[in-house]
């Protein structure tokens, strides 16, 4: 163990080599992480623990994975079955509650009776907006140590994990870093990395008996220090018991995203931030704090208040345009489907042929599409044209 590391992160390095279990072994690895000041001496040291901890956490999610296969029939109060773009909504816990069971009644007409009282199994309803369903799920609030089992946190922070979007609940009659900094803490400690890309690169086992690292954007390549993060990377890969690989980059990324990229539970989540009961006294400079303070990591945050009936109008287009998806209609005999395909942005006829049904695609012969506002507003396409919000397609096959 390196001489410039603290007593304490010492200490608790050795508690970890103690620990029995492998759940405990993670627990105190990070806490030894969290122990570490990070700065050019210590680098190396956070790089390889970080992965080692990737590799437990790899090791712990099997585990988790065949116990669920043995534990088939066992359904969980907190399991939801997926219908439509998931949004949930989540916040930190109070009496009496930030809105959240109030938001939903508002959206989707679901939950009355709930208001105002506890609600510690996820509500759910369903929100409409031009024919395109949104599930709405009200979670039941989280805790501090929420990501160590702290009042189901595990739960529902697992079911965090499956959502489309996610709503951070915040209430502007309380303080707001409070509950900012709570949801942000123990997501980050649930793995759940929020409103950022997955990091460019991948990792692929291959039959050389070497770990290789190839930069293969122009991006990729301008990292100072292209040595040592390679040399970097190399070690923690296979600190990740991987022994032969290829590790392609295709953007800047850093040793964090490499160790990232070795942990399954990490996933990329879209975060929104609605404010809540902003019709309270004070309530406009607490939303001003919130924008100003958190604008950085959340490039959407709304106000609203369900008692002034304040809420955006338009929230599904709002959805829409932060998750990047787009409508597409679809037209058969003459007629425009009233309900749109909710498709990625940028999508081909190819893409849409193959969701609407595969025999599209195997005996497709040409579209039609007909986009507004174009000046030539019909045009007949192949393939691997490509679509827009709104537009209409008419599929022929042979
Ligand atoms: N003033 C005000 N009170 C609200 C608003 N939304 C909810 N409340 C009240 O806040 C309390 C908790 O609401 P609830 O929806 O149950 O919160 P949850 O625990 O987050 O689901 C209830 O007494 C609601 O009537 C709002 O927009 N303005
Ligand atoms: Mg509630």
């Amino acid at each position: 163990m390196s001489s410039n590391l603290p007593p304490q992160a010492k200490a608790k390095y050795q508690e970890y080599l103690d620990a029995g279990s492998l759940e405990e072994r993670i627990k105190k690895l990070e806490e030894f992480l969290s122990l570490v000041p990070k700065h050019k001496a210590t680098e190396r040291i956070v790089a390889l623990n970080k992965s080692r901890l990737a590799k437990m956490k790899r090791e712990l999610e099997d585990r988790k994975q065949k116990q669920k296969i043995t534990q088939k029939g066992l359904i969980s109060p907190f399991s939801i079955k997926k219908e439509g773009i998931q949004v949930i909504f989540i916040s930190v816990y109070h009496t009496p509650g930030v809105g959240k069971t109030s938001l939903l009644k508002y959206l989707s007409g679901a939950a009355e009776e709930k208001i105002g009282r506890f609600t510690s199994i996820p509500e759910i309803g369903i929100y409409k907006y031009n024919k395109i369903r949104f599930q709405i799920v009200d979670m039941p609030s989280i805790m501090e140590g929420a990501s160590d089992g702290v009042g189901n946190g595990k739960e529902i922070l697992s079911q965090l994990r499956a959502a489309d979007l996610l709503c951070f609940c915040i209430d502007l009659s309380r303080n707001i870093k409070e509950q900012m900094d709570l949801l942000i803490y123990e997501l980050s400690k649930a793995d759940i990395r929020i409103n950022l890309p997955p990091p460019p690169l991948i990792i692929e086992k291959t039959g050389a008996n070497k770990i290789q690292v190839l930069y293969l954007t122009k991006e990729a390549k301008n990292t100072n220090e292209i040595e040592e993060l390679t040399e970097r990377i190399k070690e923690v890969v296979y600190e990740n018991g991987i022994r032969n690989g290829i590790v392609k980059i295709y953007g800047e990324i850093t040793i964090d995203n490499v160790i990232d990229a070795l942990t399954p539970s990490v996933v990329y989540k879209k975060v929104i931030v609605l404010g809540t009961k902003g019709d309270l006294p004070q309530t406009q400079e607490s939303f001003n704090f919130l924008k100003q303070n958190y604008r950085d990591k959340f490039p959407l945050i709304l106000g609203t208040s369900v008692v002034k009936n304040n809420f955006p109008k338009d929230f599904g287009e709002i959805i829409l345009k932060f998750l990047k998806k787009i409508r597409i209609y679809t037209m058969s005999s003459g007629r425009v489907a009233e309900k749109p395909l909710v498709m990625d942005e940028n999508p081909s006829i190819k893409d849409v042929a193959l969701k609407v049904h595969r025999s599209f695609f195997d005996s497709f012969d040409h579209a039609i599409v007909i986009r507004e506002g174009e000046r030539q507003k019909r045009k007949k396409v192949g393939l691997d044209y490509i679509l827009k919000d709104k537009d209409i397609i008419e599929i022929h096959t042979t």
